[in-house]
């Protein structure tokens, strides 16, 4: 039984990892489920914004999701900036969360930035198109003290990443 909270900013690869993971999984016959941030706040957190209290109620409503699948034997990998250390260190507290850390440097996201995000974020204030409080740029990411696992998505390509995750997670299945 585990659930993978990620840790990380907007575009460190949580989605791709947690992708491919899933995918090595899959094919080696356990069963996993992606629980996406982005994909859930288009449905159950369609109400929730980017404020602290809404973060912190988006990342409670997707364990709450994670849970219910660990209750159907699935390996969960939650995939979320997840920004707070207390918030983290709450869930962290279930013996079946595992806290993955998603460690990219700002700048190779600014240069990176495959959807704008980071481009919009460093908009001028009075710019109609600047997205506020962007997590890392205008917005708090705090560090993880306590991770279990640090992916340097910067210097190490995704197969690599991949690799390391999916040997964790067998190493660290309790059934
Ligand atoms: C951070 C934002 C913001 C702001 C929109 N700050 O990389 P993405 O684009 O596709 O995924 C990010 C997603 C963040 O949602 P989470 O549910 O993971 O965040 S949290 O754990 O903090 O609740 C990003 C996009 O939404 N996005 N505005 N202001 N990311």
């Amino acid at each position: 039984m585990i659930l993978i909270q990620f840790t990380g900013l907007s575009g460190s690869g949580k989605t791709t990892l947690a992708e491919n993971v899933k995918h090595l999984l899959l094919q080696n016959n356990y069963e996993a489920e992606i629980v996406d941030g982005d994909v859930y706040r288009q449905t159950i957190c369609k109400d929730l914004g980017f404020s602290k209290e809404d973060r912190c109620e988006n990342v409670r409503r997707l364990f709450n999701v994670g849970r219910n699948l660990i209750q159907e034997k699935k390996i969960v990998l939650m995939s979320v900036i997840n920004p707070y250390e207390n918030l983290r260190n709450e869930l962290r507290s279930f013996e079946f969360v595992k806290t993955v850390f998603l460690d990219c440097a700002i700048s190779s996201l600014i240069e990176r930035d495959p959807k704008g995000l980071y481009k919009r974020a460093l908009l001028p204030d009075s710019d109609q198109n600047k997205i506020r409080s962007f997590t890392g740029i205008s917005d708090v990411f705090e560090i993880p003290k306590k991770a279990d696992l640090v992916l340097k998505t910067d210097s190490e390509n995704v197969s690599i990443s991949t690799n390391k995750l999916y040997n964790f997670i067998l190493s660290n299945l309790n059934f």
